[in-house]
């Protein structure tokens, strides 16, 4: 931003409440003090406090936001060190119409994002963070995204007037003085600005979940800047994750040659003991968390989880590509995560989370819908209300969230910081229609157009209206820093440079018969799914040639109950409706001037082919 450096405190400063500042007087430390002291003067908070990451800290910051109301500490011997917050009801999602790239030009933040010209931006948010943060508390935050030092690893700097947001990106990241050590050594960091947009006058009482009307999360994908105002909520306020992790690190991805993906990251152990590593990309609230600790149905495979939402991945020495998953805990969604449909993600929350916008039981402890099978006689909802089971409402916000240390989770891989080799990358969404349960690709081309065209019924995990059909390819369209038809160029270079590629798959395991039914058990089953794709990957199964890609010539169904003609329209593929989707995928590609790389407009063009002369044939 253009903060002026400052050469007087408009506002009086004081160092820590519980911490002190560093010293290390190199040039790289400097450097990063000039931004926190620029920042400082423009926000004007009544402290600055330097988060060194202490386990005496983190009970310190969470015992005051208790006091402040922030947080309701939950009963202690159900759900030791637990917490949960109830936010703003209008503060309750990702807000995409607020996500802004300030790219020097336009066309580099490309159709799908929203632009913004950057010294213009930098005026509006000089304007907004002006004494945003009088009367608060500044927190400086260094982070790391995956492991302090690794190959892979990128860090940044948070700066933020939320305790809240504190607490949370303690656990979706790794926090701390060792990560100042680095940057002040020099090594790189991108710099994040997070304010609640709520600042206090002298004597002005707090309210319990601080926000603004007016919001902001603004991307400078040139100057690797993050700035985000108004909102205390999940990727708004935890500026790690789908700030940095996705659109920062896209940019970073394409300038360096690797992928910042929008991937759970799992390892898939095969009776016969071999090890492979399936990375799968869903748009928000599609089922990732499961995916990641799927405990699979089938006897004698099991699933390591690594990564439940972000994967870097580079390519290796010996070709083939490697992944990590950049983040330290789940950000997971509550509604839908039960003990019949993901117990392993239960068996993680059993202590140390934070739960938002959850239902309160009235033993002091969180209730979601799906959590179990009945809900509780009472509760009291996510905005504090009473509610019983004949309420219209449902009890929790269906974007409510618990956030949770990965490596609390039963299913975690022993070595899960550590880069993985790929072996298949899967693209899903959420479709009632048309999409086969499983389809390979015929080649890496054909699989990055599978990424590029995939759509899928909206989430709550954005504003938006719920259910409406939405193009997200990759799972990025919200996530993607630059311009989205570069980014499938990149994916085609990516291909080109590697030796060893994984095979890529297209899933939907939503797909609806025409009575609306769901036609796929989902959950535990999908493990016949991920069997069917390893056979493949190591040649013991086969597959049948459709217009659309290759589908199971069979699929291990033993023990469950799946009827010949559900099966029949599970894979079923409409050459007339798909005709149709090859129109819409025309017009998506149109919204990119010609920029959509060639090699993806040919295989628009042969799959209309393979569609034509099945409907001929
Ligand atoms: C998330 C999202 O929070 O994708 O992971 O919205
Ligand atoms: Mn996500």
């Amino acid at each position: 931003m253009a903060i002026a450096e400052p050469t007087t405190f408009a506002h009086p400063l004081h160092l820590a409440e519980y911490g002190t500042q560093p010293e290390y007087g190199t040039a790289a430390f400097d450097e990063l003090l000039a931004w926190v002291k620029g920042v400082a003067a423009l926000t004007k908070p009544d402290r600055i406090h330097w988060v060194d990451g202490s386990e005496a800290e983190r009970q310190a910051l969470l015992g005051s936001m208790v006091a402040q109301g922030t947080l309701i500490k939950l009963n202690e011997s159900k759900r030791p060190n637990s917490y949960l917050a109830r936010s703003d009801a209008g503060d309750v999602a990702r807000l995409e119409s607020r996500t802004f790239i300030a790219s020097e030009r336009e066309i580099d933040a490309g159709p799908t994002n929203n632009w913004a010209e950057p010294r213009e931006m930098r005026r509006t948010l000089d304007g907004v963070f002006d004494g945003s943060m009088r009367g608060r508390t500044m927190f400086v935050m260094p982070f790391s995204m995956g492991k302090i030092g690794g190959p892979i690893s990128q860090l940044g700097v948070q700066i933020t007037d939320s305790p809240y947001a504190v607490a949370s990106v303690e656990i979706m990241t790794r926090v701390g003085e060792e990560v100042t050590d680095l940057i002040a050594e020099g090594a790189p960091w991108v710099r994040t600005v997070h304010s609640v947009g709520h600042p206090l006058e002298l004597g002005e009482p707090d309210v319990a979940w601080p926000s603004n009307d007016e919001k902001y999360i603004v991307h400078f994908p040139e100057t690797l800047e993050v700035f985000s105002f108004g909102s205390g909520y999940g990727g708004n306020a935890i500026l790690a994750k789908k700030c940095f992790a996705l659109r920062i690190a896209s940019v970073l991805g394409r300038d360096q040659g690797w992928l910042a993906e929008h991937m759970l990251l799992i390892r898939v152990v095969s009776p016969e003991g071999r090890a492979y590593h399936v990375a799968a990309a869903f748009p928000s609230a599609c089922g990732k968390t499961n995916l990641a600790m799927l405990r699979p149905s089938i006897p004698g495979w099991t699933v390591e989880t690594i990564g439940d939402d972000i994967a870097w991945i580079r390519p290796g020495s010996d070709g083939r590509l490697y992944a990590i998953n950049p983040e330290a805990g789940f950000f997971g969604v509550a509604p839908g995560t039960g003990v019949s449909t993901n117990v392993t993600a239960v068996e993680a929350l059993c202590e140390n989370v934070i739960f938002t916008n959850v239902a309160l039981t009235d033993d002091g402890d969180v209730w979601w819908e799906g959590l179990t099978d009945e809900a509780p006689a009472h509760l009291i909802d996510w905005q504090g209300n009473h509610w019983t089971p004949d309420a219209d409402r449902p009890a929790a916000h269906p974007n409510s969230r618990f956030t949770v240390s990965a490596a609390q989770a039963p299913s975690i891989s022993d070595d899960w910081e550590e880069a993985v080799p790929l072996d298949a990358i899967l693209f899903g969404g959420r479709r009632a229609t048309n999409v086969p349960l499983v389809v390979e690709s015929f080649d890496w081309d054909h699989g990055v157009f599978m990424g590029a065209t995939i759509s899928s019924e909206r989430t709550a995990a954005a504003e938006g209206t719920v259910g409406e059909l939405r193009r997200d390819p990759f799972a990025m369209m919200p996530f993607c820093g630059y311009n989205m038809a570069d980014y499938f160029g990149h994916w085609i270079e990516m291909g080109a440079a590697a030796e060893r590629l994984p095979a890529i798959y297209q899933v939907n395991w939503f797909r609806k018969g025409s009575d609306g039914r769901f036609l796929w058990p989902g959950f535990a089953e999908n493990s016949r799914v991920i069997e069917w794709i390893i056979r493949r990957i190591d040649g013991s199964a086969d597959a049948v040639d459709t217009p659309v890609g290759r589908v199971p010539a069979a699929l291990n169904l033993e023990g469950i109950d799946i009827a010949d003609a559900d099966l029949a329209e599970l894979f079923a593929i409409d050459p007339d409706s798909w005709l149709a989707e090859a129109e819409l995928t025309e017009e998506f590609f149109q919204r990119f001037d010609g920029r959509v790389p060639g090699r993806l407009t040919d295989q628009l063009a042969a799959l209309r082919d393979r569609l034509q002369t099945a409907k001929q044939g």
